[in-house]
């Protein structure tokens, strides 16, 4: 690996093969053009909008590629693109599913997020990464909710739009995509994220900042993933969110949006309008848009802080998040101590996005208490909030120069071999002192500790790594995921474990697997199976 290159670029979606991108298309700016009642979304977007451009389309023969469409019916073959060959030796090859009605994106609603989550819940197996184009008025809500509505997400899924469509000379449509699509190509984020301006946002920490400046958006309390520099692709891999659990990649499709408000306090604000909101039928969740570190008027009578109360008392979950652009709110001062006493929930450094797509969710869980509810709009479940009480705490180290590239891989091979030796004790001492990232470092064959282990001789260990929140769909040099080698392997511990988190063969791998079991003793091919070899 080259001195200059990210820390990180190991963990580039390896194997000798092309990645496979998905983008779903739901409109915005980014596709539109221009009609008589002004700009409205254009069908027709990777021939009308990519091919004719070279950054994505490398020249080469147009391909195919398998995907479900949003609606149901079965796979569908779409026509597919790819990119040139990036500074990491890659092509990402691509297709786009565009949505029956492209909308304007102040138009989209919970149903809208339900159909991208349930295409990219459909598609997971068949693609590397998925990209969602979508307009940017309402994107910072639709990143918020979907990184609630997909829970153990183990691939990138970028939200990107543009202020101007790709079809007008200047624009920022081009960037953006190329910027997406080479993200969710290359580098296995597992996170929802924002891409804007070269910049790779975390999806729920968003908030748009501008109506017409290229840099539209912003995530004022947390840096950003992933930059794109004229040089670097910089991926602050110490601040990656990772799923912990052994479980598979699942979606929420409903969300309470009918059922939650936001009001944002101003000076003079009437107690009887705030009594209105409280008592809309049916209202069961409300974010209070405070000022400055949470605080709202409290009169000599208290007459607010009393409607707050009987709200609260009522069953509806009032959470404080702070009108300003940046930082949290917290019981500094008398006023906000008060709404604190109230049993109003303090939103720490929530967005407003974040906070209403957070209560949305959580108020649609199955048999969920409001005390409960209550409890986990204070708790970080996607890196959506800093926690004052601990928690979730992110370094924002950058890079390590090139000089430390041998001494991570000197840890890497330390690690690796108490993995093969099966050596809990000494594992465990090295995750000790080594940072997390270190689960995802690639050796000089694009193998993972999670490809060692899942061969090695301890299936503890391979548990170990699973709830440190290793991936099981890197892929090595060769193309292959720890799931394909632990299935040659025979290992069918090692089999099952790999799939209850979500391992799934990668499709380049599934034809080699296929012959693999066909010629196989009875037990190989019921590892085969076990590993989801499709036929
Ligand atoms: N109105 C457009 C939309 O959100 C704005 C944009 O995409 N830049 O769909």
């Amino acid at each position: 690996m080259a001195l200059n290159e990210p820390k990180g670029a190991e963990s580039v979606v390896n194997g000798a093969a092309d990645s496979r991108v998905l983008i779903i298309m739901t409109g915005g700016t980014i596709c539109m053009r221009s009609s008589p009642e002004g700009l409205v979304p254009a069908k027709g977007f990777l021939d009308a909008g990519m091919a004719p451009r070279p950054s994505f389309n490398d020249g080469s023969a147009p391909g195919t590629l398998n995907a479900f469409p949003e609606h149901d019916g079965p796979s569908v073959s779409l026509k597919s693109l790819r990119t040139p060959r990036s500074r990491y030796g890659k092509h990402v090859r691509f297709s786009v599913l565009e949505f029956q009605h492209l909308l304007d994106s102040s138009s989209i609603d919970s149903k809208g997020w339900t159909q991208i989550a349930n295409t990219i819940h459909k598609n997971y197996t068949l693609f590397d990464g998925f990209v969602v184009l979508h307009g940017t008025d309402s994107l910072a809500y639709t990143s918020s909710a979907l990184s609630f509505m997909l829970s153990n997400l183990g691939k990138p899924v970028i939200l990107t739009g543009s202020q101007a469509p790709i079809f007008q000379l200047q624009n920022d449509a081009t960037d953006n995509l190329l910027g997406s699509l080479i993200i969710a190509g290359h580098f296995l984020i597992p996170e929802v994220g924002l891409f804007f301006n070269h910049r790779l946002f975390r999806g729920n920490r968003c908030t748009k900042v501008s109506a017409d400046q290229f840099a539209a958006f912003s995530a004022p309390n947390f840096s950003p993933l992933a930059t794109i520099t004229s040089s670097d692709i910089h991926v602050a891999w110490d601040a990656i969110y990772r799923p912990t659990e052994i479980k598979p990649f699942s979606i929420q499709t409903s969300l309470e949006t009918a059922h939650v408000a936001c009001l944002r306090i101003f000076p003079g604000i009437k107690p009887e309008m705030v009594d209105a909101v409280l008592r809309v039928p049916g209202l069961h969740g409300l974010i209070l848009e405070t000022f400055g570190a949470g605080n709202a008027p409290s009169g000599p009578d208290n007459t607010l802080i009393k409607i707050f109360s009987d709200a609260v008392q009522r069953g509806v979950v009032i959470v404080n998040v702070t009108q300003c652009l940046s930082g949290s709110v917290s019981p500094l001062y008398a006023p906000a101590m008060v709404l604190g006493k109230a049993g109003i929930v303090p939103g720490h450094d929530l967005t407003t996005e974040a906070a209403l797509t957070k209560l949305s969710y959580l108020l649609a869980l199955p048999d969920i208490s409001t005390p409960e509810v209550t409890r986990l709009m204070s708790v970080s479940l996607r890196g959506e909030l800093t926690s004052r009480s601990g928690g979730t705490q992110f370094s924002h180290s950058s890079a390590a120069p090139g000089d430390a590239q041998a001494a991570r891989q000197a840890h890497l091979s330390k690690l690796s071999y108490a993995i093969a030796e099966g050596d809990v004790a000494h594992f465990k001492e090295i995750l000790t002192y080594e940072p997390d990232w270190l689960l995802n470092e690639a050796d000089y064959s694009g193998s993972v500790p999670l490809h060692v282990a899942a061969v090695g001789p301890n299936l503890e260990l391979l548990r170990l790594l699973l709830q440190k929140g290793a991936s099981v769909h890197m892929r090595n040099k060769a193309g292959r995921t720890p799931l394909f080698l632990a299935a040659n392997a025979g290992l069918e511990d090692r089999v099952s474990l790999l799939r209850q988190s979500g391992a799934h063969l990668h499709p380049e791998e599934n034809g080699v697997a296929r012959v693999l079991c066909e010629k196989g003793s009875p037990e190989a091919q019921r590892c085969w199976e076990l590993a989801g070899v499709t036929v």
